[in-house]
């Protein structure tokens, strides 16, 4: 079986990690599944041929024996529900798992993105100021909830899981912010999810990928 997934050919972030290929990478170490990574360059993103893979023109897409997926969601769920190791064998507590990564991409990214996204591409704008004061405290709201859930726990419900990879993903784009510092168990929980030895290995490959010499 060849997994391929698709990334950016040189992400923005240099190799940060923040680009969602990473959270890909990150569940195909978990479980142990080599993969292959092609590189996709910004206006090739729009064209038919990646269109063809992701009808939103965006990265990562996941490629496996004729099965193409995008949405690092349903990505991971799928890496997740053929292997073992990223969601718990007894039922209920692998719906409560999934429900986790839901909560991850649904309730909890898109303040996250927002505010990413009036950082970087509003700045310039007289009212960015206030806008920003309006979505931190947005991003607050759901971090505060989030905190009181995890509480003095390691993990968001018993052991480590995708609900707890992707969350962990989500909340990494905050860093820079100061936001997630506020949550002392949050940015522990962060820091956890930073030490696993797989995430260790798709942070290095995505850094490697992304500083690698043009051929
Ligand atoms: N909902 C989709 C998913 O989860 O798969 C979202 C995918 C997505 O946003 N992909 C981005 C993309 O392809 C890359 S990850 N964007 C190009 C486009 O839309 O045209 C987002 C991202 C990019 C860069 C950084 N960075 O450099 O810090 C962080 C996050």
């Amino acid at each position: 079986m060849t997994i391929t997934i698709t990334a950016f050919d040189r992400s923005p972030d240099g190799g940060r990690g923040l680009a969602r290929d990473t959270r890909v990478r990150w569940a195909l170490e978990e479980v142990g599944q080599p993969y292959e990574v092609r590189p996709v360059a910004f206006r090739a993103l729009k064209e038919p041929a990646h269109l063809s893979l992701n009808p939103f023109g965006q990265i990562p897409t996941y490629e496996e024996n004729g099965l193409v997926l995008f949405e690092t969601g349903s990505i991971v769920l799928h890496i997740a529900g053929r292997h073992k190791g990223l969601l718990p064998e007894a039922p209920d507590s692998r719906a409560r798992a999934i429900t986790w990564m839901f909560a991850a991409v649904n309730t909890i990214e898109p303040p996250i993105l927002e505010y990413a996204n009036a950082r970087l591409l509003e700045s310039d704008r007289p009212w960015n100021e206030e806008r920003l004061s309006i979505i931190a405290d947005r991003v607050r709201d759901r971090l505060r909830q989030l905190s009181a859930r995890l509480g003095a726990a390691e993990w968001l419900d018993g052991g480590f899981s995708a609900g707890d990879l992707m969350m962990v993903h989500v909340l990494q784009r905050l860093k820079p912010s100061g936001l997630l510092d506020e949550f002392p168990n949050l940015a522990a929980y962060v820091e956890r999810g930073e030490e696993r030895p797989a995430y260790k290995r798709a942070f290095a490959a995505q850094l490697a990928f992304n500083t690698r010499k043009p051929l």
